[in-house]
């Protein structure tokens, strides 16, 4: 299996500490999705997104990576060819566990985006309203993430990657998101073996061939194990 794409998802950080999306006591159901992750929320309370995207980025600031991160990241360095990460995840921990080539296809807490001048810096803990961009000086900044109904960040890598995978990989994603939830039916179709790490099935896992469940820190190390194991 030369070329690796992993997608993962809220769930590969869950033993992180980090909350998911759709789970019971999950981040949405808590906030309205409309409310804190569409720009329309934020344009009606910039004070209530800003503090929905204060107090995630404050407790990532707190999670380490678990021993799921740490094995994509042995995985990347220890495969002989090429792994790449495409995350849904807006946390730092796949870079904190060691992983360099990875993709943030719904952006990250710790940047800031300027919506007049576009310009992008690393957030501060706490963001408001009232913040001037540092390059110039409007205060239209907000936090550098993809809500609903804008484009997700990096799919002209995206898409030849897919196309060009030998094994896709899905890690901790309910598959309710698009356009990820659509890659494995995509690297499927395109000739690639395709695998679904979750807790439990998802709603995409009809487009995996092969099914592992349980917790990621359990079923991801053991995977990296058997993938490396047999590349020798
Ligand atoms: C787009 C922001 C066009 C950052 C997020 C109607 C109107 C408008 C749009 C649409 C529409 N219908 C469909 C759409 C498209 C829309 C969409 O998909 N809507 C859904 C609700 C139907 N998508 C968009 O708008 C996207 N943009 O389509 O633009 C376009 C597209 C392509 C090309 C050109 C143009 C933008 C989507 C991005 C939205 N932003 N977040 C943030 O706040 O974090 S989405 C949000 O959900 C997060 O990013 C999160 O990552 C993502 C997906 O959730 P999951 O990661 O899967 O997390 P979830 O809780 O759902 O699941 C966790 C899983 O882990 C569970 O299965 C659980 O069992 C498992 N788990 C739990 N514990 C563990 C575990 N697994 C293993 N171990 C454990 N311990």
């Amino acid at each position: 299996m030369e070329k690796i794409v992993i997608l993962t998802g809220a769930g590969i950080s869950a033993e992180s500490g980090l909350g998911t999306f759709r789970d019971e006591e999950g981040l949405w159901a808590q906030h309205a999705i409309d409310d804190v992750a569409t720009p329309d929320g934020f344009e009606r309370n910039p004070l209530l997104v800003h503090g929905f995207y204060n107090a995630r980025r404050a407790q990532a600031a707190k999670a380490k990576p678990n021993a799921a991160h740490k094995a994509l990241a042995r995985l990347e360095q220890e495969h002989r060819g090429e792994v790449l990460i495409i995350t849904q995840n807006v946390d730092s921990l796949h870079e904190a566990g060691g992983s360099r080539n990875v993709i943030h296809m719904h952006g990250r807490l710790n940047g800031a985006l300027c919506h007049a001048c576009e310009h992008r810096w690393e957030a501060p803990l706490e963001m408001t309203p009232t913040d001037q961009c540092p390059a110039c000086y409007e205060t239209t900044t907000r936090p550098d993430v993809v809500w609903f109904g804008e484009i997700p960040y990096g799919m002209h890598a995206i898409d030849p990657a897919l196309a060009a995978a030998d094994l896709f990989a899905a890690i901790g994603t309910s598959g309710n998101v698009f356009p990820a939830a659509a890659y494995g039916q995509h690297a499927r179709r395109l000739g690639a073996h395709t695998v679904e790490l979750n807790l439990e099935p998802s709603a995409a896992s009809r487009d995996f061939k092969e099914l592992r469940h349980g917790p990621a820190s359990e079923i991801v190390p053991e995977w990296v194990e058997e993938l490396l194991r047999d590349q020798t």
